[in-house]
């Protein structure tokens, strides 16, 4: 369908401009859209991808990669490999991250984790040198929370409730705990962990950090990322801030780079 021939149509000229057969890490998201990626990828051929490895972002990642053929490194392995070269020096140890998005602004900012992976997309994205983010156009807004409706957040499960409330404390109307789609138990992610879907009014973007007016509700990406990850029991936020330099705050740039 149309959908699916934009998704594979964007993905294969994210492929085209921005792959390279020097790279040596790659990193690989979840989701649909990233499937059509990995079909680039190989089918540039086995004497592209045979000396590169692949680094997943979950089990489906991993799945993906092992169905392609490619050769899958997970990260804690990744870091072993490249060893620690001491305080403050680079962790950008892949070329490039290929992942989707559930919504991106026009900073290029990010809502992730409406597949339950965005922690380990979150780690891989760290340590990477730039964040490819493929999404057709239903996911393109002006702000995010236009279109996709809440902040999917990764939660230890027995404070799931008690961070659950402190959202509301927030201002976030009805947080959530994601319910598996085959079950009727919570949905438990790679990293045996709950997620919490909190809606939220629209985002501001970064660059309207003036604006920030939590009374009214009115958040800045980096701002909110940065508020909820303080929440105890909260381990990982599914926004994705694309700004880096003097906007990026304590939630720090998570990408470098991004490109729809
Ligand atoms: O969970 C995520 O952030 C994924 O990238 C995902 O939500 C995008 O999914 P899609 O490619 O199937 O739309």
């Amino acid at each position: 369908n149309l959908i699916e021939a934009a998704k594979r149509a964007a993905c294969q000229q994210a492929v085209k401009d921005n792959f390279s057969p020097s790279f040596k890490y790659v990193g690989i998201g979840s989701g649909s859209t990233i499937a059509y990626v990995v079909e680039a990828i190989a089918a540039l051929g086995p004497e592209v991808s045979a000396g590169m490895k692949f680094v997943p972002t979950g089990a489906g990642s991993t799945k993906l990669i092992r169905d392609a053929g490619l050769t899958v490194l997970q990260v804690p392995e990744l870091l072993v490999e490249v060893g620690f070269a001491g305080p403050g020096t680079s962790r950008q140890h892949l070329d490039i991250y290929f992942d989707g998005a559930d919504e991106v602004d026009a900073e290029l900012n990010c809502i992730k984790g409406g597949g339950a992976c965005l922690f380990q997309e979150k780690v891989v994205s760290r340590l990477s040198k730039k964040f490819i983010c493929v999404a057709d156009s239903r996911k393109k807004a002006d702000r995010l929370l236009t279109k996709w409706a809440y902040v999917p957040i990764e939660v230890s499960p027995i404070a799931a409730e008690l961070v659950r409330q402190a959202l509301i404390d927030l201002g976030s109307k009805d947080p959530v705990i994601r319910f598996s789609p085959s079950t009727t138990t919570y949905l438990i992610t790679d990293n045996h962990n709950y997620l919490i879907d909190a809606p939220f009014p629209t985002l501001l973007l970064n660059s309207q950090a003036e604006l920030i007016d939590p009374a009214k509700g009115l958040w800045t990406p980096d701002a909110l990322t940065a508020k909820i990850r303080g929440i105890l029991g909260v381990l990982e936020v599914g926004i994705f801030s694309g700004l880096t330099g003097p906007q990026a705050t304590a939630a720090g740039p998570d990408v470098e780079g991004v490109k729809p």
